[in-house]
């Protein structure tokens, strides 16, 4: 199903997905780049994208409500986990929406951006970003307590066409399962590889900051938080743990 185009460097894989999915490239089109000029997170916040890394974006066209399309951020950090845990025996926890950690710190980040009219997705570009051979000493200070590399947790180079062949199949049977079956199929097996259920949690979004247990994760990828108001969902957000 994929098809990979492989760049040197880019500013950001995610917008060279964009700009070709604009264009017309068929579902399935992968950017790959050894080095990120201007590597993005959510809210343009900066990606360290050095040389060594996995700097990947993937371009789909889901036959699903735009709304639906919002799971596939929890779908490829579960397609990550599960293989990283098959290939290297690593123990990953998710944290929503968008976080695959080793121990607490993040060794890949998710970042899904969507293009779409009001009932009909146009594309979706999910970028994946993981810090793969690269030293944890080489992060920029800011970044260097919250992050982890494969490289610090195994000691050891691993292949990177290897880890990234395995997370596009792992990518793809998890993919058809979501376009037969939704989400709700996948739901548990995201919960069971995840950290945030069952935690005491403050979550920031742009119009609010909610504190409560998080209890579930819905349809569409968004988090259920128990709070003493009751049940809040929330469809995007900066999640902490508590305690
Ligand atoms: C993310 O954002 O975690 C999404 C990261 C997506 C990166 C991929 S790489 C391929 C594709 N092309 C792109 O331009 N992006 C995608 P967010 O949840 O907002 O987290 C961003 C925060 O993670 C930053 O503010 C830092 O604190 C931290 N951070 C930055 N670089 C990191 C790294 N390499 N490893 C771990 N944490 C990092």
């Amino acid at each position: 199903m994929f098809k990979i185009e492989h760049f040197y460097e880019v500013d950001s894989t995610n917008d060279v997905a964009k700009q070709l999915a604009a264009n017309g490239a068929p579902e399935g089109t992968v950017v790959i780049s050894e080095i990120q000029r201007k590597g993005r997170g959510r809210k343009e916040r900066e990606w360290f994208s050095p040389k060594g890394g996995v700097w990947m974006s993937i371009i789909l066209r889901p036959k699903v409500s735009p709304p639906r399309a919002s799971s596939l951020t929890l779908i490829a950090g579960l397609a990550v986990a599960k293989t990283l845990s098959e290939l290297y025996n690593l123990e990953c926890k998710l944290k929503w929406p968008n976080d695959v950690l080793i121990n607490g710190k993040k060794v890949c980040g998710v970042l899904t951006e969507i293009s779409a009219e009001i009932d009909k997705i146009n594309y979706v570009v999910v970028g994946i970003g993981i810090n793969a051979n690269i030293d944890i000493a080489s992060f920029p200070g800011e970044f260097r307590d919250v992050a982890t590399t494969l490289k610090n947790e195994l000691n050891k180079d691993i292949l990177r066409d290897e880890l990234t062949e395995q997370l596009l199949e792992e990518l793809e049977k998890l993919y058809k399962i979501f376009q037969k079956q939704g989400f709700s199929k996948l739901k548990e097996e995201w919960k069971k590889s995840a950290s945030t259920i069952g935690r005491k949690v403050r979550v920031v979004t742009d119009r609010r900051t909610i504190e409560g247990i998080a209890r579930d994760v819905g349809e569409n990828g968004e988090l259920f938080v128990e709070t003493q108001e009751g049940i809040e969902k929330i469809i995007s957000g900066d999640c902490i743990h508590l305690r």
